[in-house]
């Protein structure tokens, strides 16, 4: 049933909890529709505490019995949890529930997936498991008893003990219940083992279903890669003698750092060769470190409270952003996370959905693991960074460990250590977690003489999350570009703290090019008035990896624009300057595959609706066809050679260096296919050996409209493993085309195979069309109209990933009245469901503003 009154929490309430834990127990008897929770719970009043009512969240639960110092009391008890009269000492809680793993379709507490139990805590998930303060702030030892008939019983920390379907663990790190977990089945293990810096020995094993065990290797070494890093890096050693990694099927999100049990999506873990793609192997990597390195960010130091999830997601978004840069191409990483930012990012922070990084109200907190939240919050670390320098940083980090190490933190206890550690009054820079809205950054340029003198203008807009927005800190990271092509000025990071101000370079000979924002040195929106020529200059010479690539993507959006405005043919300037990069062999072939790239259809709508313009989604993607055919072209004596050149005849290895050849022969694939009707597809198709060449071949098939025989060679090869399936699905929606995209969708939904309770199925599929610009966006408003019904159906069975994706709809404001209207009406269809969860009702008003 839908709250009453959905209720607000603000993070100006926080009180701290009345009572200190010393200790939980807690005992499972596993049963599918009946599992018993025992705990036993030992509360003593906080001494100076303001508010002394007992109060345990519990949600779902049936109670069984409770008991206060052994004396069996009846607590008053509501759908949100229970109130009980306690003594004014400490004292011993005793309950029993009961639950129904099973019918937990949310996948929110405790739950089965494909017959092995297992759980998710985070952020509100331990009160379906049994009455207990739910809240980061109260931090506890457990010890955990499992009883059931299953070869593997798992829980936090170290094993105690293990007999015939039993075992007993105990962590003895204080930990919040959202680090809680349990997994229980017929699992087996790929075992491994890292020796810490000082000689602990550490056993790790990934647990996976029997039949996933060829799909380990990786993500052991991926383990092992991250641990050893943290140690080098950051200085941080893994502190248990055991930390496990278990692969489930059914989970919302990618993965779960619960302390030293970590729960991850199959797809998030498992990989091989021939059913991964590169990009996968670099997920994989990327998401095993994120959930080890909060090990220390995130669970030796935690949050205060939900409002400061940014303090472990940002600085671990931004390690492991570090660590990806470090293992592979630091250059390809920033570009790749700038392009995900502005496509995921700033959508949100431009639209009805705007909240700060720090939150400061929330109706459901699962609304907020956002991309401001993590990848905004890991840039305002970048951003520190940049303005502290990396020595400081360093010793800030060494601080924040020492100091806050076994504490429950707030963004405030953060920014203190960079304080002290600086000197530096960090008030203003505050700004950046308490306001929304992406900046809009301007810079002009006189010259003088031999003097530039730069001229930058701030303005945020305001929203509904920060009404009048004020003036950031911004770190501008700029070079100058000589005419003659060499680097006149090396980066220098200007500190912008005005609405205006200017910054001036003197003794210069000539006039030289700016290049400005290097690295995407703070996450605005930049205009430059540079010519197409100047733009071209950079494109030609910058240093700077992600200026060099940023130009070429200025000067496309230029074309592109173009092109969708006025029907100007694109703009050769840009397509001599991507033919001199992609040519260059003594550049990186994961950087010139970038270079191939185009704005998504979704960038270029918002680009429009920057300037004023209604984007029409038909007409964008009639640009982007239009624009790749005179890449074809133009490119079109070099791309076999590219393509052949880059091709990699080596056995397959996941490394940077052969993924970046691929990526390259690829992108150079794509375009070949335009002319050759699909013949070189087909034989990269025949040929493959793994799942990057296979899956690339058979998405150019389907494009060229050759793709039926392959679209069922693929499915009978490939039907019993589910992840590469997600890939199948996904993939026939990527590539429809947009008259009938929605039909291909209904088609789908109709395979045996189309489990949409499953989150990775039903997001391959109405996740891909979702992000199908034009498809989704069919004049006939039959894109809405699908989506809606979809979530509609699934909001009942799993709430958390219908308001997920709900964002679909975040945007509708850019487009025309006719399309404005039929997404109303969908969202009010929605809205007008009896009992949609809250989640939803959260998401949908936001967006319908
Ligand atoms: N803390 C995890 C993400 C996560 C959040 C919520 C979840 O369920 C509601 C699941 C996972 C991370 O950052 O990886
Ligand atoms: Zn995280």
């Amino acid at each position: 049933m839908r709250d009453a009154a959905p209720q607000t929490i603000y993070l100006a309430d926080y009180t701290p909890y009345g009572f200190i834990i010393d200790d939980v127990a807690l005992h499972f008897d596993l049963d599918p529709r009946k599992t018993r929770v025992k705990s036993r719970i030992s509360f003593r009043p906080t001494p100076d505490a303001s508010d002394k009512t007992f109060f345990l969240h519990g949600e779902n639960l049936s109670l069984v019995s409770a008991m206060i110092d052994g004396t069996p009391v009846s607590p008053e008890v509501t759908p949100q949890g229970l109130t009980c009269d306690v003594p004014d000492a400490p004292f011993v809680w005793e309950a029993e529930v009961e639950i129904d793993p099973m019918g937990n379709t949310a996948l929110e507490g405790l739950y089965m997936s494909n017959g092995m139990y297992c759980t998710q805590c985070e952020a509100e998930g331990f009160r379906k498991i049994t009455y207990y303060p739910d809240r980061p702030d109260v931090m506890a030892v457990f010890t955990v008893t499992i009883n059931g008939p299953h070869p593997v019983l798992l829980s936090n920390g170290n094993p105690v003990s293990s007999g015939n379907d039993t075992a007993e663990w105990r962590d003895p790190w204080p930990k919040p219940a959202y680090l809680f977990a349990l997994v229980a089945g017929d699992l087996v293990a790929h075992p491994g083992s890292f020796t810490t810096k000082s000689g602990r020995k550490v056993d790790l094993n990934l647990y996976v279903r029997p039949g996933d065990e060829g799909k380990c290797a990786f993500g052991m070494q991926a383990l092992k890669d991250s641990m050893k890093w943290d140690e080098d890096v950051y200085g941080r050693e893994y502190d248990l003698d055991l930390f496990n990694i278990v692969a489930v099927d059914d989970f919302n999100m990618g993965a779960m750092e619960n302390k030293g049990l970590n729960i991850f999506n199959s797809s998030a873990v498992l990989a091989s060769p021939e059913t991964s793609t590169d990009m996968n192997f670099e997920r994989i990597e990327a998401i095993i470190a994120h959930e080890y390195f909060h090990n220390w960010t995130g669970n030796r130091i935690t949050c205060r409270d939900w409002f400061q999830l940014c303090l472990k997601e940002g600085l671990t978004v931004y390690r492991d952003s570090q660590f990806t840069s470090d293992m592979r191409s630091a250059a390809v990483k920033r570009i790749g996370d700038v392009i995900d930012l502005r496509a995921r990012q700033f959508p949100e922070d431009q639209g009805p959905l705007a909240h700060p990084v720090r939150p400061e109200s929330f109706q459901e907190i699962n609304n907020f693991y956002t991309a401001t939240v993590y990848e905004k919050g890991a840039e305002v670390i970048g951003m520190l960074k940049l303005l502290v320098g990396d020595a400081a940083y360093s010793k800030a980090l060494d601080l924040y460990f020492d100091r806050h190490d076994g504490q429950a933190c707030t963004i405030e206890d953060w920014l203190q250590v960079f304080e002290d550690t600086t000197g530096r009054d960090l008030g203003q820079f505050k700004r950046w977690y308490s306001q929304a809205g992406t900046p809009q950054l301007s810079v002009t340029e006189s010259w003088d003489h031999g003097t530039l003198t730069l001229h930058f203008k701030q303005h945020t807009p305001a929203s509904a999350a920060t009404a009048d927005p004020q003036p950031y800190v911004l770190p501008i990271a700029v070079g100058l570009i000589g005419q003659d092509g060499d680097e006149v000025h090396e980066t220098t990071v200007l500190e912008m703290t005005q609405a205006e101000q200017s910054f001036v370079f003197d003794d210069l000979g000539t006039r030289p090019v700016a290049s400005v924002l290097r690295g995407f040195s703070a996450p605005v929106v930049l205009t430059q008035d540079l010519s197409d020529a100047d733009r071209a200059h950079l494109l030609a010479h910058d240093t700077d990896p992600f200026n060099r690539w940023e130009q070429g993507r200025m000067l496309a959006y230029g074309s592109l624009l173009a092109m969708i405005r006025e029907g100007k043919a694109p703009n050769k300037d840009w397509l001599a300057g991507i033919r001199a990069v992609i040519g260059d062999e003594t550049l990186d072939p994961a950087y010139r595959a970038l270079m191939l790239g185009l704005p998504s259809q979704s960038d270029l709508a918002r680009a429009l609706s920057e300037a004023g313009d209604t984007p029409d989604p038909d007409i964008i993607y009639a640009a982007t066809e239009a624009t790749r055919a005179a890449m074809a072209d133009a490119f079109a004596d070099l791309l076999p050679t590219l393509y052949r050149r880059h091709t990699v005849d080596a056995p397959f290895e996941p490394n940077a260096k052969q993924a970046g050849k691929r990526a390259l022969s690829n992108a150079a694939l794509s375009l070949l296919t335009r002319n050759d009707d699909g013949v070189l597809a087909q034989e990269q198709y025949d040929a493959a050996d793994n799942m990057t060449q296979q899956l690339s071949a058979l998405a150019n098939l389907v494009r060229a409209g050759r793709g039926n025989k392959a679209v069922e060679a693929f499915e009978a090869q490939w039907k019993a493993d589910r992840l590469v399936m997600d890939k199948w699905f996904g993939l026939q929606v990527m590539e429809a085309d947009p008259e009938d995209a929605h039909e291909v969708v209904e088609t789908l939904t109709k395979h045996p195979d189309f489990n949409w309770k499953n989150p990775n199925r039903f997001r391959a599929v109405l996740g891909a069309f979702a992000a199908h610009h034009a498809g989704f966006h069919h004049a006939s408003g039959a894109g809405y109209r699908l989506l809606a019904d979809w979530l509609i159906q699934l909001d009942p069975v799993n709430p958390q990933t219908t308001a997920r994706m709900c964002s679909a709809f975040q945007t509708w404001k850019r487009y025309d009245a006719d399309r404005q209207d039929m997404i109303k009406a969908e969202l009010d269809r929605i809205l007008s469901q009896p009992g949609l969860s809250r989640d939803t009702t959260e998401m949908l008003t936001r967006i319908r503003g």
